[in-house]
């Protein structure tokens, strides 16, 4: 389990909702150079990378704020083997055979662990005690160990960032929603190459109640977090601990 930051609500689509943020882990997806950054799988598929740039800095604010909470903190990240043993065919021969998967890069092979492109952007590399997920598909819970490491951890929610917002955001987002975790996604920590398709994203998600979690934003978090943190500082000056 987590810090004993306490509870607080998060103002939010389609309701506000309260969370321990002992009991809260903050999931950053794939904010890796080869979809952010020019020469990268991103940029290869035609996309113009600039458009996830934007989600760094609010982005860096909450993961800097969830470290000093002491709240738990993930990293993902996509991308296969070398031997590509670990990609479905199907998935590989998308696209223009230069700019498959695995193909050489600007940034070395794409979307290859341990090339330079399928690292995280160094604004918001992780730091040790973070753990990384690699994932070879689009979801973070597939073929990964990260619903062990949630429960092993006691989470119950999860603040969602990263990109992008109506590709592995939103994939991760309805596996975690029917594993029985609550998802408040931040709409300015996320992004995608197309405008329409990250409103679309946030909106399917928050729909009918919030059919798959709950759309916040950066500073409703912060404000909440710093909430908890306050309430926690009485109850210790008040000498009553938890
Ligand atoms: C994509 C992702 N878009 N991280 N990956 O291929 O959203």
């Amino acid at each position: 389990m987590g810090v004993a930051v306490g509870f607080a609500i998060i103002e939010a689509e389609p309701s506000p909702l309260q969370v321990e943020f002992g009991r809260t882990a903050l999931i950053i997806i794939d904010m890796q150079r080869d979809f952010l950054e020019p020469g990268g799988f991103g940029e290869a598929l035609g996309n113009d990378v600039s458009r996830l740039a934007a989600a760094v800095p609010p982005c860096r604010a909450v993961l800097e704020a969830f470290r000093r909470a002491g709240v738990f903190v993930i990293h993902t990240r996509e991308g296969h083997r070398p031997d590509l043993s670990d990609a479905p065919p199907a998935k590989i021969e998308r696209g223009s055979s230069s700019l498959r998967i695995g193909a050489p890069g600007p940034m070395g092979r794409i979307l290859i662990r341990g090339e330079p492109g399928h690292d995280i952007v160094k604004e918001l590399y992780p730091i040790e005690g973070e753990p990384v997920i690699d994932k070879p598909g689009k979801g973070a819970f597939y073929q990964t160990e990260l619903d062990l490491m949630l429960r092993n951890h006691g989470i119950e929610n999860l603040i969602v960032c990263g990109v992008t917002t109506e590709v592995c955001v939103n994939t991760t987002v309805r596996e975690a929603n029917d594993r029985g975790y609550r998802c408040i996604v931040l709409a300015d920590c996320c992004a995608s190459y197309f405008p329409e398709f990250h409103e679309a994203g946030l909106a399917m998600i928050k729909a009918q109640g919030g059919i798959f979690g709950w759309v916040s934003g950066s500073r409703e978090c912060l404000a909440a977090l710093a909430k908890a943190m306050d309430k926690q500082a009485a109850r210790y000056a008040r000498g009553s601990g938890l």
